[in-house]
């Protein structure tokens, strides 16, 4: 059974809730946040220290938006997958890859430097620069949204999973209320998703009977 080491609401939940989409079994484990400091013992598993950690058989992987990709290639019998002869291929992968380059990296700076240092080496200049970035950056999912539908391809995609955490993190960080009306809209559209709602239960659960604070790691101050 594939298992996911997952910290709530992290970026681990990009597999998550693909896990959940695509209906496939998997194991929980669940991590205190960050693990490098709370779950030493991770680190022999993961020496990056970092979440997600993806255990599929021989296949071990560490990278969130790669996941995605995996597990609609692998596990999705066509679903939420854009195969390599589809016209929207490259556009797909560009989504994938822009999820975490382009929309989550710079938010990852926002949180470090306004709550995750200590206040002597706070930098407000630098989170409300970078936070600035990614809201620039948002134009790109704003004109592909414009008219109601999803990243590519005509429908929802692996592609709008890992995006859709983007913008999830961003919530967390209080700039959801800057979002462009059509990226608030798709928001609002990938929020209403059965599996995004089970994953979302699913880590609160899990968290309680691992005995892991079920608070949603970017909010922890
Ligand atoms: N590019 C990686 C980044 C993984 C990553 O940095 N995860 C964060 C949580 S969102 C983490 O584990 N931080 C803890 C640390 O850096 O010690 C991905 O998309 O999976």
């Amino acid at each position: 059974m594939i298992e996911l080491y997952h910290c709530v609401s992290a970026r681990s939940f990009r597999p998550l809730w693909m896990l959940e989409e695509l209906c496939v079994p998997y194991r929980l484990r669940m991590l205190p946040f960050p693990p490098r400091v709370h779950a030493r013992q991770y680190l022999e598993d993961n020496p990056l220290g970092t979440v997600p950690l993806m255990k599929d058989g021989a296949t071990r992987m560490t990278e969130s938006a790669a996941m995605c990709q995996y597990l609609a290639a692998r596990h999705g019998d066509g679903r939420l997958d854009v195969a390599a002869g589809d016209p929207a291929h490259g556009s797909y992968l560009n989504w994938l890859h822009m999820s975490d380059a382009t929309l989550t990296f710079p938010q990852t700076l926002v949180l470090r430097y306004t709550h995750f240092e200590p206040a002597e080496r706070r930098q407000p200049q630098v989170a409300q620069d970078y936070a600035r970035w990614f809201l620039a950056r948002l134009r790109a999912v704003d004109a592909a949204v414009q008219q109601g539908g999803f990243l590519c391809a005509g429908r929802f995609t692996a592609a709008d999973v890992a995006v859709g955490y983007a913008l999830q993190l961003a919530q967390h960080l209080g700039l959801a209320r800057e979002f462009p009306h059509a990226v608030a809209g798709y928001w609002q559209r990938l929020q209403e998703r059965p599996a995004f709602e089970r994953a979302l239960q699913a880590q609160h659960r899990a968290a309680l009977e691992q005995g892991v604070d079920p608070t949603p790691s970017p909010d922890l101050r």
